[in-house]
């Protein structure tokens, strides 16, 4: 039965949008044998630095010292600041209240103490359980770094992902600074020349594969300046055509470029402290039209790069345009973005990750994402319906499985060495 109205095709892209598991492909969530590694409650809720940034604005605290503060004085630094002593509109603010009322709490009490009491009572995999289930995510994709002393141990030690998480192979101390990364390798017992040469290709080689041995990741990942060019003269360019493309075709993995972060503009603001730059998508362009057999997801962080980076993947099909990433994933951005992407490439991409760093926080940024799909889906389906083609559910139903979980996987496991 097809649905005519707006009310009937609004009710039906609801219902399919709530109802559809999502994979998430981008966080930086571990599953629980990874211990501390991954972050939960609501101190880390509200010390996330989306916040930290924000509450820099108003308290008169030097950023050295809001370090000195235990993470519990962190939160109820910025529960002051940003949620007492003012409202909280921003986004970042906004998702903590959605993240707390899902979770079963009432924001309206404003009581800190009660929130922390309760969550207090919970184990890390019940809460893991729990929050999946509300936020209703099949799969989720976490960031894995080699070069992280304390993630490296874990690997090391033999553990693997633990299902619903997966693996992915994050790699930006090698391609963002080489020269400091070549000591390391040195000490771990690869054996790279001083020169760029075959024996530090084999060498750079047998690294990767070894942890691609030891993660069995998704994909490969990196986070990258504005200033990104390729084809360079540069480490970076030298690894990514030597190592990281020959290695994508041999094990069809696929790698993501998260392109236009300026690390650390302000250094006193840690991880709140980087910024976004227009990049130059030339350097994709040339790598898709280079290396046709290698597959790219690749998300951008200025506005400024988001419709051309969607023209480009109406060109190259090995591009699988991801997410609303980071200073892009706010609704006033998202809806433009995800309509001019729909408008664009269809349902082929992956409207968004959630790059929660705070298992709850994938509550609400998955919420609000639901909400705006359903928006923008309901108005894509309206105007068609006005010229008398037919919606039917089942339609809708799996244009929404495309959207947040299909798309992923297929791309993925597409060989496009075999085309
Ligand atoms: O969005 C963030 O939390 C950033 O700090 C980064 O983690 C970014 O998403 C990245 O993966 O580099
Ligand atoms: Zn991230």
């Amino acid at each position: 039965m097809s649905l005519q109205s707006r009310e009937e095709i609004r009710q039906a892209v609801s219902e399919a949008v709530q109802n559809q598991p999502i994979t998430d492909v981008h966080t930086h969530l571990y599953s629980a044998n990874f211990g501390d590694l991954l972050l939960w409650d609501i101190d880390e809720l509200l010390t996330y630095h989306y916040l930290v940034a924000e509450v820099m604005r108003w308290s008169d605290i030097a950023p050295e010292d809001f370090w000195k503060l235990t993470k519990q004085e962190q939160a109820e630094h910025i529960w002051q600041h940003l949620f007492l002593d003012r409202t909280p509109v921003s986004e970042a603010g906004r998702g903590v209240l959605n993240a707390l009322k899902e979770l079963g709490f009432d924001p309206g009490t404003k009581d800190l103490k009660s929130y922390r009491e309760e969550l207090a009572k919970r184990s890390t995999s019940e809460q893991i359980k729990d929050v999946l289930e509300r936020a209703n995510i099949s799969n989720v994709v976490m960031t894995n770094d080699p070069f992280d002393e304390k993630e490296r141990a874990v690997w090391e030690s033999g553990k693997k992902a633990e299902a619903p998480f997966h693996a992915v192979l994050r790699l930006d101390p090698l391609l963002n600074d080489y020269g400091n990364t070549k000591l390391k390798l040195r000490e771990w017992g690869y054996d790279l020349s001083d020169e760029w040469n075959d024996q530090s290709i084999k060498e750079t080689q047998r690294f990767l594969e070894d942890w691609i041995g030891k993660m069995n990741p998704l994909y490969m990942a990196v986070s990258l300046p504005p200033t990104f060019a390729f084809p360079e003269d540069s480490d970076r360019g030298r690894i990514i055509r030597d190592c990281i493309l020959p290695l994508g075709r041999k094990h069809n993995i696929a790698f993501a470029m998260m392109i236009g972060v300026k690390k650390q503009v302000n250094p006193a603001l840690g991880d709140a402290g980087d910024f976004v730059g227009k990049a130059d998508i030339s350097a994709v362009q040339n790598l898709l039209s280079e290396f046709p057999q290698n597959k790219f997801l690749v998300t951008m962080l200025s506005r400024e790069n988001q419709h051309e980076l969607a023209v480009l993947a109406r060109k190259f099909r090995n591009l699988m345009v991801f997410g609303c990433w980071w200073f892009m994933n706010n609704p006033v951005i998202t809806n433009e973005i995800t309509r001019m992407r729909m408008e664009m490439l269809n349902t082929s991409f992956i409207p968004q990750h959630s790059d929660a760093r705070v298992l709850e926080q994938v509550i609400y940024k998955w919420k609000h994402t639901r909400l705006m799909l359903t928006d923008v889906l309901t108005d894509k389906y309206a105007d068609i319906a006005e010229t008398g083609w037919k919606i039917e559910k089942e339609a809708i139903e799996k244009d929404v499985k495309d959207l947040l979980h299909q798309n992923f996987w297929r791309f993925i496991e597409k060989d496009f060495t075999k085309l």
